[in-house]
């Protein structure tokens, strides 16, 4: 595995390149053109000027999270071929700016959904966290502004402000789209892709569905063991393959982490490892990522990585707030920092006692 920080780009990160290259063993981060609206061209040009501004500071460009897949491509309406020639162009810059690997996800309308961005815990840090009641009392409408107050003045990831002005006309677009024409959808746009994927070699990492239920009554695939092994299967190219994240499965605790971890195998490029600490199945918060402070069992979910060759990108997605940082909710410095060391010293263990 490869350990990295996601980073926003200089425009809208509070967090510098030259914090996450202190940080030991980090050597690239995953990044994205975060400007750009789902169904835009990425021309290489902007590309390449990404990966100066990395390399500038001695990183290095591991991953694209995200490029983002438009409404029109997941619900199959008019615009859709006209997006998917967009990301076919955008695949073949990243391409040609040496980049083999991009997370995207296929969630309808709103990308992770949380409900509170700021629960206070017993130590005084701050974490994002979900209830299922406090969606049940909220229209989806209004998600957004509720989201948007508490997010200490960034943008956060999927709740672009040009998007949420028009949940209204998003949600009708779904109104006729179920789980079956998702998929379709999916498989769709999957085929089309194929191809460019496998001249550069560009392994498409889908994200999982967070939470891995339906909200606000939105079809959701991409929540299981079962279902990620269909879309596997349905596009069976090693360039169609997954970003396992393990609080974002692990939102279901039907989800058994490792098991799809080893049902998995080969097909997981790219890993996010956080975890989550369960007050009922359906209010759960974001703990540190320390096996006793939540839910999981980051040694177990190491390790399934370690022993089916995982050799992707890894990062510890979220972190809590500590320490008076002010940043982008999840995505402060200092509990990413800790995470990443703490992954670390797991996979030296895991590998130590393998090769002994
Ligand atoms: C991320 C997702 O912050 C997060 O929860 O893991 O927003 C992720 O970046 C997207 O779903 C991937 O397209
Ligand atoms: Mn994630």
């Amino acid at each position: 595995m490869e350990m990295t920080l996601r980073w926003y780009g200089t425009k809208f990160d509070t967090v510098k390149l030259w914090q996450i290259r202190q940080i030991p063993g980090v050597k690239g981060v995953i990044t994205t053109l975060y400007d750009k609206q789902a169904g835009d061209l990425w021309t290489q040009e902007e590309i390449a000027a990404l990966k100066k501004d990395v390399e500038a500071e001695s990183l290095k460009i591991a991953g694209i999270e995200s490029v983002n897949v438009s409404d029109a491509i997941k619900t199959g309406s008019a615009q859709r071929d006209e997006h998917i020639q967009n990301y076919i162009d955008t695949l073949e810059n990243l391409g040609k700016e040496d980049i083999h690997m991009v997370c995207y996800n296929f969630m309808p309308v709103f990308d992770w959904t949380r409900t509170e961005l700021a629960r206070k815990r017993a130590d005084g840090s701050t974490v994002l966290a979900y209830t299922q009641e406090a969606i049940d009392a909220l229209d989806p409408e209004k998600m957004f502004s509720s989201i948007a107050g508490d997010s200490n003045g960034t943008v956060m990831p999927g709740w672009e402000p040009e998007r949420m002005e028009h949940v209204k006309e998003l949600f009708e677009l779904y109104k006729d789209i179920d789980e079956e024409k998702l998929f379709e959808n999916i498989v769709y746009f999957l085929k089309a892709i194929m191809p460019v994927c496998n001249k550069y070699d560009i392994k498409m990492a889908i994200h999982p569905d967070d939470p891995a239920w339906s909200v606000f009554g939105l079809p959701r695939i991409i929540n299981n063991e079962k279902n990620i092994l269909r879309l596997m299967k349905a596009v069976d190219d090693v360039h169609n393959g997954v970003t396992f994240c393990s609080g974002s499965y692990g939102t279901s605790l039907d989800n058994d982490l490792p098991h799809m971890i080893r049902a998995l195998e080969g097909r997981i490029h790219f890993a996010h490892v956080r975890n989550l600490k369960f007050i009922s199945p359906t209010n759960f918060e974001e703990s540190a990522h320390l096996s006793s402070d939540g839910t999981f069992d980051m040694y177990e979910i190491m390790r399934a990585l370690y022993e089916t060759g995982f050799e992707g990108p890894i990062r510890p997605d979220h972190g809590r707030m500590i320490w008076g940082e002010k940043a982008m909710p999840g995505y402060g410095l200092y509990d990413r920092a800790l995470g990443a060391a703490y992954l670390n010293g797991l996979w030296e263990a895991i590998e130590k006692a393998h090769k002994a």
